[in-house]
């Protein structure tokens, strides 16, 4: 059985590619809701039912684990979503969180996602669980999703924007900034200069790869590698950010409705 990944849309081909990079002979079916993106603005329980209807969808394909790639989703539904089915589910937060405190030294962090990430304050918590000591200041950043579905990571407007949305978490003297957002680490380069060389950008979507490793390392169940993709509308731009995200061509990419 293949890893199931789904997410609000593209963004959380950043953590397909990841998973991919680190686990070439697994088969992957990735869902993007693009019908219904973007999750950061709306509330908990609209969240809760889209994702239930995500999973419900790759359940239905034959998954033996559930990544919840989008932040948004990992922020609010993960309890739902491990009482649908078995299998294990595993979303971004817990792995950056980990990562987070595993690389900061003066425990000082800072923490980036879209609205509905910061308000449900689950990074804060989850990093807390971790190291109690820690201090943690988080700050959302909305726009940072638009502008790399538009290709403008490298756009004059990105430094602006990163530079307004950055200039208080500058203030805090944090060493390590969780990117808690699936677009991110596409802005990694601006965000890095802005921030500066000093404080350390945690992936969560290489923190999320390397946590897979504890689950898949003991199973072989006669996969080839294989992609499908699945969106619930507009498959062709989804191609084409897919395209620029992966800088290659996705084959097998289907459109399927999920609901009336
Ligand atoms: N995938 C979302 C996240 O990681 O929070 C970002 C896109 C969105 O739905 N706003």
């Amino acid at each position: 059985r293949a890893i199931g990944i789904f997410d609000s849309g593209v963004g959380g081909l950043t953590v397909y590619q990841a998973i991919r990079n680190t686990f070439p002979n697994e088969d992957i079916i990735y869902f993007g809701d693009t019908a219904r993106v973007p999750y950061g603005p709306k509330s908990p329980n609209t969240i809760i039912d889209y994702s239930l209807q995500n999973a419900r969808f790759l359940l239905q394909q034959g998954i033996k684990i559930l990544i919840v790639a989008c932040n948004t989703s990992s922020a609010v539904a993960i309890p739902a979503l491990q009482n649908l089915s078995d299998i294990p589910v595993i979303g971004v937060i817990e792995p950056g969180a980990e990562q987070s405190v595993k690389v900061t030294k003066c425990k000082r962090i800072g923490v980036i996602g879209t609205e509905g990430t910061i308000r449900s304050g689950a990074y804060p918590s989850a990093i807390r669980k971790l190291l109690p000591e820690a201090f943690v200041v988080s700050s959302a950043c909305p726009l940072f999703v638009p502008l790399v579905e538009e290709g403008w990571q490298e756009h004059p407007v990105a430094e602006v924007i990163a530079e307004e949305y950055l200039k208080e978490m500058k203030e805090q003297n944090i060493d390590t900034l969780v990117l808690g957002c699936t677009h991110y680490p596409l802005l990694s380069n601006i965000i890095q200069q802005v921030m500066g060389e000093e404080v350390t950008l945690v992936d969560s979507a290489m923190a999320v790869a390397e946590y897979l490793s504890c689950y898949l390392s003991a199973e072989n169940d006669g996969q080839k590698g294989r992609d499908s993709f699945y969106v619930s509308d507009n498959e062709n731009k989804f191609a084409e950010i897919a395209e620029r995200i992966l800088q290659h061509n996705i084959g097998n990419l289907t459109r399927v409705r999920l609901y009336e």
